[in-house]
């Protein structure tokens, strides 16, 4: 009993301007040129092809994001504070709402629908299930009106917001696939960690997309 193509749903996470090279971004993941955005996009319209629902998540800042670190006086990209008892990680402005490069690079109508995330200036939001204050998305409704259960994922980055994703839809109760050849890491350790992780939690890693051996997964 593996996947039932009509109840799984595809989340491609991030494929965003400001994540790539290929868009010159302000926080480009190592491997995302123009091939790595073809092979993401071939891959998702084959699977909406085949009867899957597609969606994407999308990081959506205000200008006074709370990870940008050009708000936080005296500090640097990739710092790590504490906001509140949690830990920040300060990035560079990206994905601020409403510009070039917080565009999904995928043409955005092979989507179901597009999940938002990381409007609240106070909190990040790595997951597209809910952000770091417990504030949840339409994610998990949309997917259970939809009557998904089992969800497969890749994107970026596989250190952040694919393993937040990957690990909430886990402990949502679906049945979930990690695409690792449609995904790229921020840093090489923090990659194979999160990898390692979702592993043990039950994740099922697959290095690419075996279309016709889907129901096998
Ligand atoms: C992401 C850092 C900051 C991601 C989003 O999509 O993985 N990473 N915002
Ligand atoms: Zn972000």
């Amino acid at each position: 009993m593996g996947l039932d193509i009509k109840k799984t749903g595809v989340i491609v996470v991030d494929i965003q301007g400001d994540f790539t090279t290929w868009k010159r971004g302000a926080l480009a993941v190592e491997g995302t040129d123009g091939a790595y955005i073809k092979s993401v996009e071939h891959a998702t319209r084959t699977l909406k092809e085949k009867g899957c629902k597609v969606y994407a998540t999308q990081d959506w800042h205000p200008p006074d994001h709370v990870s940008f670190y050009t708000n936080h006086p005296g500090k640097n990209p990739f710092d790590v504070i504490d906001v509140n008892g949690r830990k920040q990680v300060l990035w560079p402005p990206h994905c601020v709402m409403g510009t070039y490069g917080a565009e999904i690079l995928i043409e955005n109508k092979l989507f179901d629908a597009i999940v938002k995330k990381g409007q609240d200036p106070h909190f990040d939001s790595y997951s597209g299930f809910q952000d770091d204050g417990g504030k949840k998305t339409e994610m998990d409704e949309v997917l259970r009106a939809s009557h998904i259960e089992g969800v497969i994922l890749f994107g970026l980055a596989t250190d952040y917001c694919v393993f937040a994703t990957a690990k909430d839809a886990k402990e949502n109760g679906y049945r979930v696939v990690f695409i690792e050849g449609l995904s790229r890491g921020v840093g090489k350790d923090t990659t194979r960690n999160a990898i390692k992780e979702m592993k043990d939690m039950g994740i099922r890693i697959i290095e690419g997309l075996d279309i016709e051996n889907i129901n096998a997964l």
